[in-house]
């Protein structure tokens, strides 16, 4: 399992705020190296597909009306321990309880259009990064 890719998405709500640029920096100047990249608008079906794990969660149907009213910005980052790496740099959740100097605690509004997405595990981020790229899309 390759330890150094982690899969992020820039929701929605990061893109209608003109925050693309901003988060993408943020992204970079953390010493993440981007090596593949997307912009596109997720379907119903891929959503459910990708989020399929809460799919028996509360709040579901809001989390696929919001993942799919708008385009992401879908990337694969590069750096040792990627998927720790970069789930401190995004913090909580919750944005509530985000630290200071993280995406979340800057760009994000609330627990459900909280910004961006970035994977939980070295296995998720291999499923995640496959769901939205193939090979021939990431560049390193
Ligand atoms: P994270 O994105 O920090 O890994 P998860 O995996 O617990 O968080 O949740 C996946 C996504 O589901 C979150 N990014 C958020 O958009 C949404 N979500 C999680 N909990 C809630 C909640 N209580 N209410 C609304 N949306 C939620």
């Amino acid at each position: 399992m390759n330890q150094n890719r982690t899969f992020t998405m820039l929701k929605p709500d990061s893109i209608e705020q003109g925050n693309m640029l901003p988060i993408l920096n943020m992204i970079e100047s953390s010493g993440f190296k981007i090596i593949a990249l997307k912009y596109k608008r997720m379907s119903k079906d891929e959503a459910e597909k990708f989020y399929s794990i809460h799919s028996k969660k509360p709040f579901f149907n809001d989390l696929i009306n919001f993942i799919t009213r708008g385009p992401i910005i879908a990337a694969v980052l590069e750096k040792k321990n990627a998927v720790e790496a970069y789930r401190n740099l995004i913090g909580s959740t919750d944005p509530n309880e985000a630290k200071n100097g993280t995406i979340r605690k800057k760009f994000a509004r609330s627990k459900g259009e909280n910004a961006v997405h970035g994977s939980d595990s070295d296995e998720n981020a291999e499923i995640e990064i496959n769901f939205h790229f193939d090979n021939e899309e990431i560049f390193n």
